[in-house]
């Protein structure tokens, strides 16, 4: 996770604690994480505690500074910037 935590201090003052998406979601089974595209996620970085599932719409997954960049499930609709992975 340390190459996401670069990019997030890169693009953010030091002052800001947005968290920002990854596309892992169990918007469609609950506690099956997959990738955006339906694929297993093969990797998970949950914050100790979570996912939580506060409420039962918390499908999709922030990274959160102040967890140290480990992850939270939250509920899809809040505005974050987001991790996004593309081949060069
Ligand atoms: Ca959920
Ligand atoms: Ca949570």
């Amino acid at each position: 996770m340390d190459f996401l935590e670069d990019l997030y201090r890169q693009s953010h003052s030091t002052s800001e604690v947005d968290g920002v998406w990854v596309s892992t979601t169990d918007i469609k089974v609950e506690n099956e994480w997959v990738l955006s595209d339906g694929s297993a996620a093969s990797y998970l970085n949950w914050h100790t505690g979570q996912p939580d599932k506060e409420f039962d719409y918390d499908d999709c997954v922030q990274v959160w500074p102040n967890l140290g960049f480990q992850w939270n499930d939250v509920y899809c609709i809040y505005s974050y910037w987001f991790y996004c992975e593309y081949e060069l």
